[in-house]
């Protein structure tokens, strides 16, 4: 049995919405970031990543962090890939090629996409358009997510998925780390493919209800 350890609002989000597609029994720890407890005391609040308890279980006191049969993982694309292979059946590589593309996608969606497309999210949300300084920050991240993301669009240009023509975990990986850049809508809308790509991803019904759930828990 799996135990995911790990707000909606984290990267937790990747192996959950993975779980959501499978429907697979689990169980669910809800620990949260020690840093959104603004009023209490961090080791002595909920569960956190702060938590004597929890830093048992991630020394790095981060989320998430998964346990499946005496396996423990603490990096959420890994965490993802492994759900996928051990129980995710058409969601998982179907053979040893579909196991490498998947790692590399992971990889591309962790080196190529996540830093920029962090630094984009953050700027957004400290002043977006609206101040000088972050419209800079955005244009200079946005810079750096076009090459990544030429090689997205030609892959997606010839395929409607990124492993074997159908959704896989190696889309919720990518997906999930580009996301972090919609709140630069006029990048995404220079590649269509991609746009449509990661529509079709979100529109999917595991990935309605994880966005319900996350909205519904606190800011
Ligand atoms: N590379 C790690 C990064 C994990 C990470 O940064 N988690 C954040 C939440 S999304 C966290 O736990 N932050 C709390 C902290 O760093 O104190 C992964 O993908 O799992």
């Amino acid at each position: 049995m799996i135990t995911l350890y790990g707000v909606y609002r984290s990267r937790a989000s990747r192996p959950l919405w993975l779980l959501g597609e499978i429907g697979c029994d689990f169980t669910h720890v809800p620990v949260i970031q020690a840093y959104r407890l603004k009023d209490a005391k961090a080791e002595d609040a909920v569960l956190n990543t702060a938590s004597p308890d929890y830093l048992a279980v991630n020394p790095q006191g981060q989320i998430p962090a998964m346990e499946d049969d005496g396996l423990l993982l603490t990096e959420s694309l890994a965490i993802t890939l492994h759900i996928a292979r051990r129980h995710g059946g058409g969601f998982g590589p179907a053979d040893g090629s579909e196991q490498s593309l998947m790692e590399q996608w992971a990889l591309y969606a962790a080196t190529s996409l996540e830093p920029p497309a962090l630094e984009i999210l953050l700027a957004v949300e400290s002043g977006g358009d609206t101040l000088p300084e972050t419209r800079a920050a955005i244009r200079v991240s946005a810079e750096k997510l076009r090459r990544p993301l030429n090689r997205l669009e030609r892959h997606l240009s010839g395929h409607d998925w990124l492993v074997g023509n159908r959704f896989t975990a190696a889309d919720i990986n990518t997906a999930e780390c580009l996301r972090y850049a919609q709140g630069y809508p006029a990048l995404l809308a220079e590649y269509p493919h991609v746009s449509d790509w990661l529509a079709r991803c979100q529109a999917r019904p595991a990935f309605q209800t994880f966005w319900a759930r996350r909205e519904a828990e606190p800011a």
